[in-house]
């Protein structure tokens, strides 16, 4: 006999992946570079489904039918090209590689490109959802080549999450590394609505004067509305914990230091490659940076500021309320900030990116899988070109609602001296996309000044330039 797909790299994710293909009735050869892990998955999980158990590269291509299907799930950057140096020549034309990894979108298009020479197709595969998601149902984003889809479409669709309409998390995102592109941003939109979580958190906490139990409770009351998603949902599961050892909230025992592994920097630097505005993302991932300074923290102790006022008890749940406005606008701007990333990135290197169908897919299995998301998808369904998510009307409308709140919150943030890095940015994209007029008016006369780098003007075509060191009299460029 021979398997349907291979699984090479069985560490968590690898190892999760190959039993979730197994158990939905795929045969899957099994190999990873030290062999004990293969074997340790078949003593452990053999009677899940049909594994064919390989200890060399050759037996473990021989395992598979043609045209073969070689999902590869190592640690991400040199492992990968190691893998790929070794696999390929042994592979022939028509043969797929997967790359399920967290793989640079850039790395993927040279992978693709150079493989695409020998035939085979290189699939630059993003898998969202962790250990858990990978085992029962994750969010799946392939790129590659359309051929290849149409071979592998129908096994991602079995092996992923669905959707609340029961549809797949799993759609053919474009071309080369379309998909590790969009799992990049996928991870920058988590890292936004994280941040956002945590100020809100705090603001609750220090402004409000709430216990991590109480706040824990009113994540959950959120989780019933607009805001109903995994990361609110763990977030009161992670407040309501208490530390066994001290007795302590389990938040109050927890170093404030927050680590990163890179791909929210990811999204950032190739937003500002792309010239793309994610104001809310780079903060996120900025509030990480900061949160690790500690020599940085500890020299700013006793910097004078104000110190939070508790709010009475009345007063407090009309805040929360607040802040659950502020949240939710906020959130509201990060997708739209994601979104626009993603567009860019799709006109740039020419995937044609549905942004609906992405939107969708992220409904079930992925970390930032939320309600939210099917209103996302309405809306690109009922405009495909949408220039923002900000100019779909129901979007306009609750942000508009929510304004005032928001405004209210951010208010008593910076009052009390309450850090809201997330919201604040937030704000500030929207008041600047609805400003009539920007000072970036200014901005232009300052390099013309300077360095003579010319103006449009309002009232007329063409190039202008002022000659600020001599009469002052404009002159055509
Ligand atoms: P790791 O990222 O920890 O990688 C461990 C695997 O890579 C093992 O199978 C190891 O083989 C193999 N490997 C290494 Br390291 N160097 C190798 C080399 N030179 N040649 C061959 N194999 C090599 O595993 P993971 O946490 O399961 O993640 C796998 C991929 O999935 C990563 O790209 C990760 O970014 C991505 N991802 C992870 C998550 C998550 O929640 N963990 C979520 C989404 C995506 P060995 O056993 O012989 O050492």
């Amino acid at each position: 006999t021979s398997a349907q797909i291979g699984v090479t790299g069985l560490a968590v994710m690898g190892r999760n992946l190959a039993r979730n293909f197994a158990r939905n009735g795929y045969t899957v050869a099994l190999h990873n570079r030290t062999s004990a892990k293969t074997r340790a998955l078949v003593e452990e999980f053999g009677d899940e489904g049909d594994f064919i158990a390989t200890e060399s590269a050759e037996e473990f291509v021989a395992a598979l039918e043609r045209p073969r299907r070689l999902v590869v799930m190592v640690k991400a950057g040199e492992a990968t090209d190691a893998v790929i140096k070794e696999f390929a020549p042994l592979m022939e034309p028509g043969d797929m590689i997967i790359d399920g990894g967290n793989a640079h979108f850039a790395d993927t298009r040279r992978r693709e490109r150079e493989l695409r020479e020998q035939d085979i197709h290189f699939v630059g595969t993003g898998v969202s959802g962790g250990e858990e998601g990978a085992l029962n149902g994750p969010s799946i984003m392939p790129g590659g080549s359309p051929e290849s889809y149409a071979s592998l479409g129908p096994m991602l669709e079995k092996i992923s999450a669905k959707a609340e309409d029961g549809a797949p998390c799993v759609t053919h995102v474009g071309a080369d590394g379309a998909g590790h592109f969009v799992k990049m941003v996928h991870n920058g939109i988590e890292y936004a609505d994280m941040q956002l979580i945590a100020e809100a958190y705090q603001l609750l906490r220090e402004v409000a004067g709430y216990s991590p139990a109480q706040i824990a409770d009113i994540f959950r009351t959120w989780n019933t509305g607009r805001l109903d998603s995994y990361l609110i949902e763990i977030t009161a599961e992670v407040l309501k914990h208490v530390d066994a050892a001290t007795g302590k909230p389990f938040v109050d025992v927890v170093q404030d230091q927050a680590e990163q592994k890179g791909t929210g920097r990811w999204t950032v630097q190739i937003a500002l490659d792309l010239g793309v505005p994610v104001s809310g993302i780079a903060e996120a991932v900025f509030a990480r940076s900061l949160s690790g300074h500690s020599e940085l923290r500890a020299a700013s102790q006793g910097l004078p500021g104000p110190t939070a006022q508790q709010l009475s008890e009345a007063e407090a749940g009309a805040f929360a309320d607040q802040v659950e406005q502020a949240l939710y606008a906020s959130k509201i701007v990060s997708y739209t900030q994601g979104f626009h990333e993603i567009a860019a990135g799709s006109e740039e290197y020419g995937w044609d990116i549905d942004l609906g169908a992405v939107a969708a897919i992220w409904r079930g299995g992925c970390i930032i899988r939320a309600a939210f998301l099917d209103r996302i998808r309405a809306a690109y369904d009922t405009r495909a070109d949408l220039p923002s998510l900000l100019s779909d009307k129901t979007f306009a409308q609750e942000i508009g609602a929510a304004q005032d709140d928001w405004r209210a919150v951010l208010v008593a943030a910076t009052r009390q001296g309450v850090p809201t890095p997330g919201f604040s940015a937030a704000l500030a994209y929207y008041d600047a996309l609805r400003a009539d007029r920007l000072p970036a008016a200014l901005t232009q006369g300052q390099r013309d000044y300077f360095g003579a780098h010319t103006y449009r003007r309002t009232d007329r075509e063409g190039s202008f330039h002022t000659l600020w060191g001599g009469d002052r009299s404009e002159v055509g460029a």
